[in-house]
């Protein structure tokens, strides 16, 4: 049996994980100008987006076009959810980094609790949002199924593994291994987009669309993992703020410009949209037997 002045030593060894109010989270974000700043202004964004896509999408009548607006609109709706719940302090945690980690120099004190400030929400969003993007662009280059399903299916595997290399503490070099798995992820959904659909576009009568949106989401999306290795999460070469705001900007151009130019093209419902056999088109066209 053991002796209980032993058992009391074990517990001291365990560390106690002391939990941040969010209330102090929402008003550390507040005391932080730029921060702050990087969250709040995207709200705004993501709320005047669903109301000029639903604006610009007022007559759309064909389904497959509908249905690539409510894809197009997803991802401000998702937005709009994910600022909120990050700049309520829902979605972010002081998170204490393994040794070795350079952002150990940069630690803030919240709540008692000494760490990074890590927005981790943004990573788990980002599971709902791409898929959606993914899906409005499959659509407008009149992907087959399997494609759609193959790009979506690995950009969740690549946001949910980027979201663990984030919330892992355990040690600096298996935060890396997790960022590069997402990164080979990353690398299946680039090759549909770059080299699958394009030709699925071509055929489809939507290549100069496609080729706008295509070369914008890649270079975009580039942006995200260069950040990550930049930011406070990997080499800590931007505080918390920067890096915030670095996400922010991406995703402004990334998802609400994205968005305005799909719905404005589909808006006038072009034949590339409404015909093709799938998803409801109008076009008179009839699916295939098999
Ligand atoms: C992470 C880190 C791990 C490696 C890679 C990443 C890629 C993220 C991307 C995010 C795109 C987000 C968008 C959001 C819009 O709502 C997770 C940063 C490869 C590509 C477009």
């Amino acid at each position: 049996m053991t002796s209980l002045p032993a058992t009391a030593a074990a517990f001291a060894q365990v560390p106690l994980q002391e939990s941040v109010e969010q209330g102090e989270l929402f008003e550390y974000i507040l005391g932080d100008t730029l921060l702050a700043s990087s969250l709040y202004v995207n709200i705004a964004l993501a709320g005047l987006a669903i109301l000029v896509f639903a604006g610009l999408a007022r007559g759309v009548e064909d389904p497959r076009a509908k249905l690539i607006v409510i894809a197009t609109m997803t991802v401000p709706v998702v937005s709009l959810a994910s600022y909120t719940g990050l700049a309520s302090g829902l979605t972010i945690s002081i998170l204490e980094m393994p040794p070795g980690h350079p952002a150990v120099d940069s630690y803030v004190t919240v709540g008692g609790q000494e760490g990074i400030v890590s927005l981790w929400g943004r990573y788990l969003t980002w599971a709902l949002s791409t898929p959606a993007i993914l899906l409005a662009l499959g659509l407008l280059a009149g992907s087959n199924v399997t494609k759609l399903l193959t790009a979506i299916i690995f950009d969740i595997a690549m946001c949910v593994t980027g979201l663990t290399a984030a919330l892992t503490t355990s040690s600096y070099a298996l935060r890396w291994f997790w960022f590069l798995m997402s990164c080979a992820f990353f690398a299946v959904v680039l090759y549909i987009l770059l080299v699958e659909w394009p030709d699925d576009a071509a055929a489809a009568g939507t290549a100069d669309i496609f080729g706008t949106l295509k070369y914008l989401t890649a270079f975009m999306w580039l942006g995200y993992p260069i950040v990550w290795a930049l930011g406070v999460e990997g080499l800590a070469l931007l505080p918390v703020g920067v890096t915030s705001w670095a996400y922010s900007a991406l995703d402004i151009v990334a998802k609400y410009l994205f968005g305005f130019l799909v719905v404005r093209y589909v808006a006038d419902e072009p034949r590339g949209v409404t015909a093709g056999g799938d998803y409801g088109a109008t076009s008179g066209v009839t699916p295939a037997d098999d």
